[in-house]
């Protein structure tokens, strides 16, 4: 690389092309065949919010600079399992999730918060469209106010009650790179029109979304203009933690790893052991059972792959250090 390579901030990407934000204007560059190299593991080796060298020339993309932090989960191909990285270099996630139409997915939205936490990327719940069940959207808040999560409830309708919630969202976005994420016709790109001044963003109609039509087809990186970044992404049908080994997921679920201490066994993992803190939380009515499930399932995925690794099925990822894609 030389001293004089110009940089970049990569925006969009589309099936060949990559659009790059150099020296303040866009740049559409082809994905060169040699960034592929020696990256492993991951279903793409760019993704939006990375920064890149530019070749000599200007016109392709040498490299990619380490990142600072990555929102991933595990890509839904066969074979080797992989990591699809959804956006790097961020210091926010907002996770939106409606209280209804579509339904609230706990485990949808306890992957994501999963994700963020493992990354030490901050990270807010936004319950949106709050006016179609004020009752649900209070109690989701309870649960996840419970787990230590930051949430908001909002609402996009006329004359809603959630605009203080919405102006927080505002300041919040620009203060940070935020990637938006979480299910087709939760009403993300509704939430960024509705607080960020003249984005105009497409907002579904729910009877295509329905049919399996997102409307937000590409993750695309804007700047706005009260300064920060908002990434706006399609919905997702689901988020599996990439590589997440079991004795590490409780750490990720901080409502759960406070009570490892009065569990009987130091290592428990909160599922047959006796003696089980969580458990009799659960039982008392002290934890969400929701949050229980998402964490029941996570780890059966969990000790899956290990179990899978014993038996050698995995050889490149097999033993402790396990590899972290995407670091670069
Ligand atoms: N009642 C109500 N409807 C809302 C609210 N926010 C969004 N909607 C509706 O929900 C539908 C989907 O909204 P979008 O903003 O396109 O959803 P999205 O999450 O961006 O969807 P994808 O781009 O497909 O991932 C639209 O019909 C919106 O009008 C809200 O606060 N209340
Ligand atoms: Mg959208
Ligand atoms: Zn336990």
């Amino acid at each position: 690389m030389q001293p004089s390579s110009p940089q970049g901030l990569v925006l969009r990407i589309d099936a060949k092309l990559c659009h790059v934000e150099v020296d303040g204007e866009r740049r559409l560059l082809p994905l060169a065949g040699k960034l592929f190299d020696g990256v492993s593991g991951e279903k793409r080796p760019l993704a939006v919010g990375d920064r890149v060298v530019l070749d000599a020339t200007g016109k392709a993309i040498d490299a990619v600079l380490p990142r600072s932090s990555q929102l991933h989960r595990r890509a839904s191909t066969e074979g080797e399992e992989r990591a699809q990285v959804l956006a790097a270099n961020l210091t926010q996630v907002l996770a939106v999730a409606s209280v209804s139409s579509p339904p609230f997915q706990p485990e949808l939205v306890d992957g994501i918060l999963a994700a963020a936490a493992r990354e030490r990327i901050p990270a807010t719940l936004v319950l949106t469209k709050s006016d179609l069940d004020p009752a649900a959207a209070a109690s989701w808040r309870a649960v996840y106010a419970h787990a230590g999560v930051h949430v908001l409830a909002t609402s996009v309708q006329a004359g809603s009650e959630t605009a203080a919630a919405l102006q927080e969202i505002g300041a919040l976005l620009h203060q940070n790179r935020t990637v938006v994420v979480g299910l087709s016709g939760a009403g993300k790109s509704s939430l960024l029109n509705a607080v960020v001044p003249d984005v105009q963003l497409r907002v579904g109609d729910l009877n295509h979304i329905r049919q399996g039509r997102h409307t937000t087809t590409h993750t695309e990186l804007l700047p706005l203009p009260g300064g920060g970044h908002v990434l706006d992404t399609p919905g997702v049908r689901n988020f599996h933690l990439f590589c997440t080994g079991s004795q590490e997921l409780q750490f990720l679920f901080p409502e759960l790893a406070a009570l490892l201490p009065q569990c009987d066994y130091r290592s428990c993992l909160h599922a047959e052991e006796q003696k089980c803190a969580v458990r009799a939380a659960l039982d008392a009515g002290r934890l969400a059972p929701s949050r229980y499930r998402s964490y029941r399932t996570m780890l059966e995925a969990a000790l899956d792959a290990e179990r899978l690794e014993v038996r050698g099925g995995k050889p490149e990822q097999r033993g402790k250090g396990r590899r972290r894609p995407g670091r670069r």
